[in-house]
C-alpha cells in the first residue's frame, strides 16, 4: 500500500456490529424494528417524546452490556502509531472507538452518553436514562433529549470534515451503506480532491462505485488487516 500523509476514516453501524450492535438498515435491523420518523426526527419527538426517549434510553443501556471489537482496536493502534494526519469520523453514537482506545473521534451523528438541553442548548455527559425527565445539570430545565442528529439536522463540525477532506490523501469507508447524506457524499468530495478512496464493507454500500479500491467481508477482519498493511509501508 502506497504511503499516505493524510487520511480521514468515516465508519458507520457496520463497524460496531459484530460488538453486538444491532446495524439500520440490515433484515432485523433498527429501522426494521421502528419508523424512521418516529424516533429519528425532531418531528417524531415532538409527536411522542416518551417513545424517543424510550428508545434511546435501551440502547444506551444495551451499549453498556457490549465492548469494542478488532475492527475498534485496530483503528485504536492506527491512531497511535500512523506517524501522519489522522482524523476519524463516526456516524455512530455508540463509544465503541473510544473504549477501543481511540482518543480523537468526531462523532458527526452526536452520542448516545450525551444530552443536549432545549432550552439551555448546552451538550452534557449523560449515562443516564431520560425517560423520567431529568433536570439539565447546567439549567436545571427538565427538557433534555438525546444529543443524536436526527433527519433534517445538522450533523456536528461539518467544517472540519470537509477541510479533511479537501486535504487527505486516502478516504477509507468502513462499515457504511452509503444511503445518508452528508457522509454518504464524502467519498466523491474526497475523490474530487484527488485523494485514493478506499472502501470496507461487507458488501457494497450505495456508493461502491465512487471507490478508487473495495474489499468486503467483516469489519473485525479487513480493518485490522488493512491497518496492519498500511503501518508496515
Ligand atoms: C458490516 C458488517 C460487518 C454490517 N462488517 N460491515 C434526498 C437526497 C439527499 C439527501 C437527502 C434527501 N432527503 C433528505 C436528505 C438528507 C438526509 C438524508 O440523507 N436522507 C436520506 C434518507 C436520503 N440527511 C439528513 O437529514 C442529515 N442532515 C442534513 O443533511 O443536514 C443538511 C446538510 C446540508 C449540507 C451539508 C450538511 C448538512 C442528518 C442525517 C442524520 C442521520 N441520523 C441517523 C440517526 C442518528 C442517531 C441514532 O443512531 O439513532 O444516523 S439515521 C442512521 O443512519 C444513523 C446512522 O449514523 C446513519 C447511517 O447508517 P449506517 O451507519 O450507514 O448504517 P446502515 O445500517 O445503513 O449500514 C450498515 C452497513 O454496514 C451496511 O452496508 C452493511 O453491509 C455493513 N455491515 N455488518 C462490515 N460485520
Amino acid at each position: 500500500m502506497a504511503d499516505f500523509d493524510n487520511i480521514v476514516i468515516l465508519t458507520g453501524a457496520g463497524i460496531s456490529a459484530e460488538s453486538g450492535i444491532d446495524t439500520f438498515r440490515s433484515a432485523g435491523g433498527l429501522w426494521e424494528q421502528h419508523r424512521i420518523e418516529d424516533v429519528a426526527t425532531p418531528e417524531g419527538f415532538a409527536r411522542n417524546p416518551d417513545l424517543v426517549l424510550g428508545f434511546y434510553d435501551a440502547r444506551r443501556e444495551a451499549l453498556s452490556k457490549v465492548g469494542p471489537n478488532p475492527a475498534h482496536t485496530a483503528l485504536a493502534r492506527l491512531e497511535r502509531e500512523f506517524s501522519g494526519n489522522l482524523l476519524l469520523v463516526t456516524q455512530n453514537v455508540d463509544d465503541l472507538h473510544e473504549r477501543g482506545g481511540c482518543s480523537q473521534v468526531l462523532h458527526m451523528h452526536g452520542e448516545l452518553k450525551s444530552a443536549l438541553c432545549t432550552s439551555c442548548e448546552v451538550r452534557s455527559p449523560w449515562d443516564a436514562p431520560m425517560s423520567q425527565r431529568p433536570a439539565c445539570p447546567v439549567c436545571q430545565a427538565p427538557t433534555l433529549r438525546p444529543d443524536v442528529v436526527w433527519f433534517g439536522e445538522m450533523p456536528y463540525q461539518m467544517e472540519r470534515i470537509y477541510t479533511a477532506l479537501s486535504q487527505c490523501d486516502l478516504f477509507v469507508s468502513i462499515g457504511t451503506s452509503g444511503a445518508v447524506y452528508p457522509a454518504a457524499g464524502f467519498v466523491q468530495e474526497a475523490r474530487g480532491h484527488g485523494a485514493e478512496t478506499l472502501e470496507l464493507n461487507l458488501e457494497p454500500s450505495e456508493g461502491s462505485h465512487f471507490f478508487s479500491q473495495a474489499r468486503y467481508g467483516k469489519a473485525g477482519e479487513l480493518v485490522p488487516a488493512w491497518v496492519d498493511e498500511l503501518l508496515k509501508a
